[in-house]
Formats: C-alpha cells, structure tokens, sequence
C-alpha cells in the first residue's frame, strides 16, 4: 500500500446533500476533517505528503490543506465547503510502502458542533508512483493492481457526532470504478 484516498461523497440524505453531516451550527452539509491517524498492524504509518482536488474551509481564517490532516493539530483540516452536494477527494502518500496487514484508519473531526463526514470512501492502492488527487475524475488510485481496490463505503448513520460512523462495508472493485462510484 502507498496510498490512502478519502472521497467525501454527496447524499441526499445529508443536509444539503452532504458530504458532511453539519446541520445546526456552521455550514450546512459541511465536514471538517482535522486529522487521519492510519496504522497497519497496530503501528502508525508516517505520510510523506497529500493532495486535494478541492478545500475551502467555512469559518476562520486557516487554509483548507491536505497535511493539515496528519500535523497533530485539531484545529486544522481538510473540508469542502461551498461545494455541498460535490463529490471530492484527499490523497494521502505514505512516507514508505506498508502492508494492508490490520489496517486501520481514524478519522478525527473537531469541531464544536457536529462536522463528520456523512459519506465517503476509502481506498489504497500499491502504485508506486505519486498518486494525487484529482477533481471529478478516475483517479490513478482505481488503476490499482490486478487484485482490485479495496474500499470501505460507509452511509449516513445515526449517532454521528465528532467522528465518523453508520453502515460501513467493504467492498472488492475490480479496477476502474463501477458506474455507482463514478456517479456517486
Ligand atoms: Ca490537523
């Protein structure tokens, strides 16, 4: 694995369609993403960099950056905002290649009002180049191997407050997105 992708996808089932699951404070729809803490095998793994196809952050005065995801600081992160109902994309490289042994992704939203993610998707890939993220498009991550891509599709849920949850599943794609992916 050298890559991680976070796709933050629209619902209408989320306030103004998503992708965030903000509704009574801040931006309607809105996410903040403040930090990723990823681990394989019960060890943190280290990025190296990060890529947007898109950020803007509602309130204050912060830039909306990839690497304010993994700088230790809950005060920065990645959101979307004036983008409700848009599908976007975070692309995180890890610092060396690592197994998908135990891999597992924490997604930490602080704010002081609900600001999670209401849907998004997960995926890895083990290309070795430098996979970025781009707007609207097959990414290189569903290029993938001949093995697929594996991802995590998680929908809006109850009981979502400060971190991510609700129905999560995985799921095997072959490479290339399935027209559900491409359109969600
Ligand atoms: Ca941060």
């Amino acid at each position: 694995m050298s890559a991680i992708r976070i796709e933050a996808l629209p619902d209408e089932r989320l306030p103004a369609n998503g992708p965030g699951a903000a509704y009574y404070e801040g931006r309607k729809g809105d996410f903040f993403l403040s930090e990723v803490i990823a681990k394989s095998g019960g060890m943190p793994l280290a990025f190296k960099d990060a890529s947007i196809d898109f950020g803007k952050i509602a309130i204050g005065s912060g830039k909306s950056l990839g690497t304010n995801v993994y700088d230790g600081i809950g005060s920065s992160g990645w959101s979307t905002a004036t983008q409700e109902g848009k599908r976007h994309e975070l692309v995180l490289l890890l610092d060396s290649p690592q197994s998908l042994q135990d891999l597992s992704i924490e997604m930490v939203f602080e704010r002081h009002f609900v600001a999670a993610l209401g849907r998004f998707r997960l995926s890895v890939t083990d290309d070795p180049g430098e996979v970025l993220a781009r707007g609207g498009e097959i990414s290189d991550l569903t290029r993938a191997t001949d093995d697929g891509v594996e991802t995590l599709v998680c929908e809006p849920g109850g009981g979502i407050r400060g971190r991510a949850s609700g129905d999560c599943r995985a799921e095997k794609e072959h490479p290339g997105l399935s027209d559900d992916a491409r359109h969600a």
